[in-house]
Order: C-alpha cells, then structure tokens, then sequence
C-alpha cells in the first residue's frame, strides 16, 4: 500500500493494532501517543517507515506544534485516523467527578477536531485526503451512567457529518467507525485501574478485538476512491444494541 497514514492514540488497542495491520500491507505510518517509549517499542516491530510524534490530543498547542514540525517527507499525510480517545468513570452525572468530564470532552471531542484542523490544510490543498473518526455505539444510544462519554460520542457523530459535508467539493473521505463492546486496555482505563471491575465487562461475551476494528478500517481505507463507508457500526455477535448483551455462554 503506497500511503502515509496518521493514526492518534497508536500505542494500545485499536490504534496500535490498525498500525500493525497497515505497516504489514506495506503502508508509511505516523504514529501519536502520549508515550515515547511505548512509541519506539511499536515502531521497532513495524516493517514499514514510522515516524513518531510524542503529544496529548488534549494539548491543542501540542497539536498544532507537532503537526506543524512533520519533516518536509512526511507532510503529504493521506489517511488520518482519529483513534485516540477514553472513557474515565461510569458513573450518573449528580455524583460525577469534573476531571473525567473534562478529560473526556478534551480528549475524545476536542483533541479530534484539533488533530482534524492540523491535518486538513494539505488535504483540501491536494483536494485528497480520507479521515476515518473512531465514534461508538455511544454515539447513538445511550446507555446508564454514559451520560458524557455518550455525549463524547454524539458529538464525534456530529463533527463527522459537518466535516463529510464541509470538504464535500474537496473529494475528501470522511468515514466514522463506531465499536461496540472491544476488548482492550478501555474499561481499564474507565474503571482506574479497576481490573475486577474491568474484566467483567468482557467476560461471557466473545468481545469484539482491536484487529476486528482494524479489519473494518481496512477496508474503508481500501475501498475504491470513489467510495466513502459513511459510517460502519460493528457489534460483537452477543451484543445486539449499547444495553443487550447475550451473556449466557
Ligand atoms: C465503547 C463501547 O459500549 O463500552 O465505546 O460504550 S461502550
């Protein structure tokens, strides 16, 4: 594959596995995270060219900076992944604590439009480019104690529809891909750590994995230019909506 891909959050789950699988098809990857170390751990089992940029989404300073500071080799970017994201808390909004708010509305919300804003200047210049948004089934239905990681995902949805009909006369792919229940490093990261908590999200339930997510990137990614996979909703077969899991087996 003859691309340069941009893919945030790259270092866990999703986005660590949409790296693997596209470095393997022979694509040029620039992978984001908030960790060097875990970067240059990635980037030295991928096949392919990568380099690496060391920011928090959430810093839109950051953001722009790095984006900006991409050698002159590197700033022809056609796919831009919009991976990096987190849920903090499950919780009902009257005993919520603030920071996961904000880390979420930062984070998921606002750090995507400012990766988003980085990039799109040599896009809508070439008038090429693709975006893929990670949403959720979040983003459509939700569910008890979602509340603002659900709004977080709404409001993906809602930018990602604005920005499709923003840069329609700029021949520009915008796609979203919206999990269901995936296991990774997610609930984790909801739960602080909280592996009992964590693991029972997933457990009796055959959960989507990283690379399912990555398969379906994949394909939007491949498919013929004049195609655009609006949006692609993918359940694991025991969850039929954001509430009903078949957790019998
Ligand atoms: C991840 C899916 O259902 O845990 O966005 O919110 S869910």
């Amino acid at each position: 594959m003859n691309k340069t891909i941009l893919i945030t959050g790259a270092t866990s789950g999703i986005g660590k596995a949409t790296a693997n699988l596209f470095s393997r098809k022979g694509a040029r990857l620039i992978l984001t995270g908030r960790r060097q170390n875990r970067l240059d751990e990635l980037k030295n089992t991928l096949p392919t060219e990568v380099f690496t940029l060391n920011f928090d989404v959430r810093n839109c300073q950051a953001v722009f900076e790095c984006i900006q500071s991409l050698p002159e080799n590197w700033k022809h970017i056609d796919v831009l992944i919009n991976n990096a994201g987190n849920a903090h808390g499950l919780d009902n909004v009257q005993t919520a604590n603030l920071d996961d708010w904000d880390a979420m509305i930062d984070g998921n919300v606002k750090g995507l439009m400012y990766v988003t804003k980085a990039i799109l200047p040599q896009m809508v210049e070439r008038n090429e480019g693709q975006i893929i948004n990670l949403g959720s089934i979040a983003g459509f239905e939700v569910y008890p104690k979602g509340n603002v990681y659900c709004a977080s995902k709404f409001a993906v949805d809602a930018f990602t529809q604005g920005l499709r009909i923003d840069l329609n006369p700029h021949n520009i792919r915008v796609n979203a891909v919206n999990p269901g229940l995936v296991e990774t490093e997610f609930s984790n990261i909801r739960f602080k750590g909280d592996l009992s908590r964590a693991e029972k999200v997933y457990a009796d339930i055959n959960a989507l994995q990283p690379e399912d997510v990555a398969d379906a990137i994949a394909y939007m990614v491949n498919a013929p230019s004049h195609v655009t996979i609006a949006d692609m909703t993918l359940l694991p077969t025991q969850q039929a909506n954001a509430t009903v899991v078949d957790r019998k087996n």
